[in-house]
């Protein structure tokens, strides 16, 4: 007689993870069975998510916050974006979990265990700030294909890892190496294993900055598995794409990594500008490194209501990529003239800014308030659409919101 196989241990603990209680009999549970509380399709029980948060689709799953969302300093998970190019990884044992740094320019490749990785370096924790690089993309005309993000994929959370230089070091590089590409665990839509939905990386330079962490935490707890599970690179002030979720290896490059999505218009955008719908050869196309200055309004929510003679107090946050925001101005007359709003330095390097501004209105009526950032270099957010390109990355235009005085 054939015996009835059951689940396996570390499935019923994951199990176990998404019911968020103990499964009493789970050892009786036959395999291929999945419990009815793990059936779950709804996005927002599912990954621990605000109901208002938006659904952009759901294969793969792409989920962007609202602005008023984001007013929190450090952002947390239920209002963190989700931007997934595949199938998020299943059963994921912890314990099991490796990562190999390979590639042309390291001395000899290494796997480490996961928890080797955490008891041999020493951990740093970093808020960073994560920006899609298609954030924005919306707006473009001619319109650009892929997920039409608003405002809303842009997220600032604490990050707990080791330094990717100390792995790097450890491991030994040579001197050729002039470009980083991770490798992850997700499966391509079409379940091809032969196919990676997304291999991206990032110069040795930005490998090897403090910044530049291999997490395993974020906001001080296990990495949600929607946000990468359980280690993931993230690489603050560049376009969130350069950030692999379930990181499972690094290849240390000779040659600008030429994985999934690296190539072609993939966060890529004209080296020089276009006119729109400009058809634009590949070779005319450069990678996107850091993100461009920006800044979001995220008290109070568009629309809101004022009465007459009070004092408003907005609140928001700026970012400019690798560089810092100097200052922060808004305009509540259609950008005529310009006040400065008070802008705090960030909690370290790549976090973004939070900025408050008072302000009281002349009298009863609908104004509207535009934030406008600037960075350390003198680069100002446009107040409108900037340069276009084919797929609608990098749209750092001013935020604006309605605001009725009654
Ligand atoms: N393995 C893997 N890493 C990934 C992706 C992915 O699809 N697979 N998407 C990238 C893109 S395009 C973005 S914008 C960010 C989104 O991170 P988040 O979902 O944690 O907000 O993850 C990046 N890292
Ligand atoms: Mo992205």
């Amino acid at each position: 007689m054939k015996r009835r196989s059951f689940v396996a241990k570390s499935t019923l603990a994951s199990l176990a993870a998404i019911v968020g209680v103990d499964i009493v009999y789970g050892a009786f549970i036959p395999s291929g069975y999945t419990p009815i509380a793990c059936q779950d399709t709804n996005p927002f029980t599912l990954f621990n998510k605000d109901e208002a948060m938006v659904v952009l689709n759901d294969r793969p799953w792409n989920m962007e916050a609202q602005a008023h969302l984001l007013n929190d300093r450090v952002t947390p998970n239920k209002f963190m974006f989700i931007r997934n190019n595949g199938l998020i990884p299943e059963n994921i044992d912890e314990r099991l979990w490796t990562l190999t740094i390979n590639g042309e320019s390291v001395l000899k490749s290494k796997t480490y265990r996961l928890q080797e990785l955490k008891d041999k370096f020493k951990h740093y924790t970093y808020q960073l700030t994560l920006e899609c690089g298609g954030n924005g993309r919306s707006e473009f005309n001619p319109p650009a294909k892929g997920n039409q993000w608003t405002i809303g994929a842009v997220s600032c959370a604490k990050w707990t890892g080791v330094r990717l230089k100390d792995i790097l070091t450890d491991v030994g590089i040579k001197d050729d190496a002039v470009y980083i590409g991770y490798h992850a665990a997700d499966q391509h839509l079409s379940k091809n294993p032969n196919k990676e939905p997304i291999s991206r990386g990032v110069p040795i330079s930005k490998a090897m900055q403090d910044e530049t962490l291999l997490a395993f935490k974020m906001n001080g707890e296990p990495i949600p598995v929607a946000h990468g599970f359980p280690l993931r690179l993230v690489c603050g002030g560049w376009p969130a794409s350069t950030s692999g979720k379930w990181l499972t290896s690094i290849s240390v490059r000779n040659i600008v990594h030429d994985g999934e999505k690296m190539g072609g218009s993939s966060y890529r955008v004209p080296c020089e500008t276009v006119a729109p719908g400009e058809v634009v050869s590949d070779d005319q196309m450069c990678i996107i490194e850091s993100m461009p200055v920006k800044s979001l309004i995220t008290y109070p929510k568009s629309g809101a209501l004022i009465e007459e003679g009070k004092t408003l107090k907005i609140n928001g946050h700026a970012w400019a990529g690798e560089l810092e925001v100097a200052k922060m101005e808004y305009s509540i007359d259609f950008g005529r003239s310009w006040k400065t709003a008070k802008i705090n330095t960030p909690a370290n390097r790549l976090a973004w800014q939070d900025f408050e501004a008072h302000v009281s209105f002349p009298k009863k009526g609908y104004y509207e308030f535009w934030g406008r950032a600037t960075d350390e270099n003198g680069a100002t957010q446009p107040m409108v659409l900037p340069g276009w390109n084919p797929k609608g990355y990098l749209n750092n235009a001013c935020h604006r919101i309605a605001v009725k005085v009654i």
